[in-house]
């Protein structure tokens, strides 16, 4: 469990949103992330489960499957065993309008204002995704930068993370290394996914840095794209689930040429 200090949002059918305080956005500056306990209502999340479960169970496109990524213990192809073991539920914010309406929540959004210093943008190039860990051929996810999903003017965005039940070590939750967003790492530390290699000495020592962040239903983290994180696998009979959109202050802008460019930006705040 983080032994960082965390916020309860509290009762969201209150319209104002709770502004970060300057302890918080050191905290964030300093380790790269910052969690939020309790930030959306059990009800919510219940219905969220409820839309991501039957779109599961019809398959509804597009999806990203296991098999595709071809992480250790992926199923090889679509047709094998575990083949169709989806790991995104792409496209969330044009899903259904309880995902929608969850990117443009403001209580995240005021948040991120004040991270960015800035008027506020959704990228739908990656993130922007219902994720979820499957028993058995859900797999695990090494230790990377998320900046590897864009190419942008500047390596500056932030995931915002929404648990939608337990995320605990159990069932794979997530882990960070605080502060790994300021730091310079060596080309050859990394894999040709920009993954750092599991066996490459200097990588050892930061492994050991690695903090475990249990999450609840409803409880929300917002992490710095430059932050190194993993998570393990699922060894629960349920599956874990969970929504994920990024954001970047509306100045830094996609590079031209690029997935992050071809995809849809929406700027959420004044
Ligand atoms: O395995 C997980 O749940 C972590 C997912 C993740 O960090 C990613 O896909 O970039």
């Amino acid at each position: 469990m983080s032994k960082i200090a965390t916020a309860t949002e509290g009762n969201a059918s209150s319209p104002s949103s709770i502004p970060l305080n300057a302890a918080q956005i050191a905290q964030f500056e300093r380790d790269g992330y910052l969690v939020f306990r309790n930030m959306l209502e059990p009800q919510v999340c219940e219905q969220m489960l409820a839309v991501a479960r039957r779109q599961l169970q019809e398959a509804q496109q597009p999806l990203e499957y296991e098999a595709e990524l071809g992480y250790t213990g992926a199923p090889k192809s679509l047709d094998d065993e575990g083949g169709r073991t989806v790991r995104r539920l792409r496209g969330a914010y044009d899903r259904d309008a309880i995902f929608h309406d969850w990117a443009r929540d403001p209580r995240v959004l005021v948040k991120l204002r004040q991270l960015f210093g800035e008027p506020v943008c959704l990228t739908l190039a990656h993130h922007n995704c219902v994720m979820t860990k499957h028993p058995r051929y859900g797999t695990a996810t090494g230790w990377h930068r998320d900046i590897r999903y864009w190419s942008f003017a500047q390596s500056d965005l932030i995931c915002v993370w929404l648990a939608l039940g337990d995320e605990i070590e159990s069932n794979g939750s997530l882990k960070f290394i605080p502060g790994s967003h300021k730091l310079q790492i060596a080309p050859d530390r990394l894999d040709e996914l920009l993954f750092l290699r599991p066996e490459h000495p200097d990588n050892q020592a930061l492994f050991a840095q690695g903090k475990a962040v249990e999450l609840h239903q409803g409880d929300v983290v917002f992490f710095h794209s430059l932050l190194f994180h993993a998570a393990g696998v699922n060894t629960s009979e349920e599956v874990k689930t969970s929504v994920a959109f990024a954001y970047h202050g509306c100045s830094n802008q996609p590079l031209p040429g690029t997935r992050s460019a071809a995809s849809d930006d929406i700027r959420v705040t004044d």
